[in-house]
């Protein structure tokens, strides 16, 4: 299954606000032309026929989105900047994928969510405000540069974060859950800080 519903579709790009910058530049941050891979354990092998998203917590509609759902929820581009903790920075990147909003469409949050547990492959997980989440340049890529995601950046689908340091932006999503109390994530309980705005340094806790 092609991750491409949007063919002869002509899909605005969403700026995110930090690219709009006279200094684009966070503090202690370097530029790299390249794109590490970072992660926790291992790759996993997914197939895209397989994959499910799972919406639970405080929603009015829990849901299980096989993929051929998810992708024909409505798609947004964005055009990011990326600041990983370890000090790297990678400017000009465009994702193509399912908006936070579109999630909030289909499962209508209760007043009382003000959390969400992003959980992705092997038990990794990581907590955003819900302020955070749906912020307008938030979104499950399944797209970069135009092209699939690779494997080893979190396809079939990952969450693109571009306001906060890049652990945020979790690969291989699973599904997310709506929570009254904030629940600390796999690298916020390793010493990462709970929010992680790069240009307030809010590296480690
Ligand atoms: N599932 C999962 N997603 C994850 C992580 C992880 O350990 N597991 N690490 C995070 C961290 S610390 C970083 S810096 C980015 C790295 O993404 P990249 O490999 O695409 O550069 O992924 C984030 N998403
Ligand atoms: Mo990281």
């Amino acid at each position: 299954m092609s991750p491409d519903n949007n063919s002869g579709k002509n899909i605005e790009v969403i700026k995110s606000p930090d690219t709009e910058r006279a200094n684009r530049i966070p503090p202690g941050q370097i530029i790299t032309e390249k794109w590490p891979v970072l992660h926790y354990g291992s790759i996993p092998r997914t197939e895209a026929s397989r994959w499910t998203f799972t919406i639970s917590g405080l929603v009015e509609k829990q849901r299980q989105l096989s993929y051929a759902e998810f992708i024909a929820l409505p798609q947004v581009k964005v055009f990011s900047d990326i600041h990983c903790v370890t000090t790297w920075s990678k400017l000009n990147n465009l994702w193509e994928g399912v908006s936070t909003d579109a999630i909030r469409q289909v499962s209508r949050l209760l007043p009382e969510a003000r959390f969400v547990t992003v959980h992705a492959f092997g038990g990794f997980t990581t907590n955003l405000s819900v302020d955070d989440f749906f912020e307008s340049d938030v979104l499950f890529a399944l797209k970069y540069n135009d092209k699939p995601l690779p494997l080893e950046h979190g396809y079939p689908v990952r969450l693109i974060v571009p306001r906060l340091y890049f652990w945020k932006s979790a690969k291989w999503v699973t599904g997310v859950q709506f929570t009254k109390e904030d629940i600390p994530g796999f690298w916020e309980l390793h010493g990462y800080h709970n929010h992680g705005d790069p240009w307030q340094e809010e590296r480690y806790s």
